[in-house]
């Protein structure tokens, strides 16, 4: 193949078009990317924390919904309010008596909402690095296995009605 300088397209040209398009395609990758991972169903609802004083435990509660088509796997939740953070369900232990136990990995069913609530499933925040108070919030954030991760804002309250 040659090139002929005296044709419509120099060189030069030739490069600024191959460079062109090079970044035509390079910005659509990332913005494909981006708009892929906006596309994420999940959303956290009617986030609220008990109050609780500083070195003691909490717990945060809301409702995970889940829009989209496939399951999603919760891996983790991060918290800069608490030294540990869990999640955590409460179960029988029989005798009338209530336990909790970590939960590892928590499937998220596609087209569902998944409650943690009193009683039920939890994000336990151990070991407060500060005074929850009343009216205030906490950032925590969500990691799932398919829609990354999510932050929210949890309300520091007695019930989810605030
Ligand atoms: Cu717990």
């Amino acid at each position: 193949m040659t090139l002929k300088t005296s044709g419509k397209i120099s060189e030069g040209t030739m490069k600024k078009l191959i460079l062109t398009a090079l970044i035509i395609f390079l910005c659509g990758n990332i913005f494909s990317q981006q708009t892929q991972k906006n596309q994420t169903q999940i959303t956290v609802k009617k986030a609220w924390v008990r109050p609780a004083a500083k070195n003691s435990n909490s717990a945060i509660y809301f409702i995970i919904e889940n829009k989209g088509p496939k399951e999603d796997i919760l891996l983790s939740v991060v918290s800069e309010v608490a030294e540990l953070v869990e999640v955590h369900e409460t179960y029988k232990k029989g005798n009338d008596l209530m336990g909790m136990r970590e939960v590892n990995l928590l499937h998220v069913p596609a087209k569902s909402t998944l409650e943690f609530k009193p009683g039920s499933y939890h994000v336990m925040l151990i070991n407060l690095l500060k005074d929850l108070t009343t009216g205030l919030s906490v950032n925590a954030t969500l990691n799932f296995k398919n829609a990354g991760k999510i932050p929210f804002r949890a309300v520091i309250g007695d019930s989810q009605e605030m």
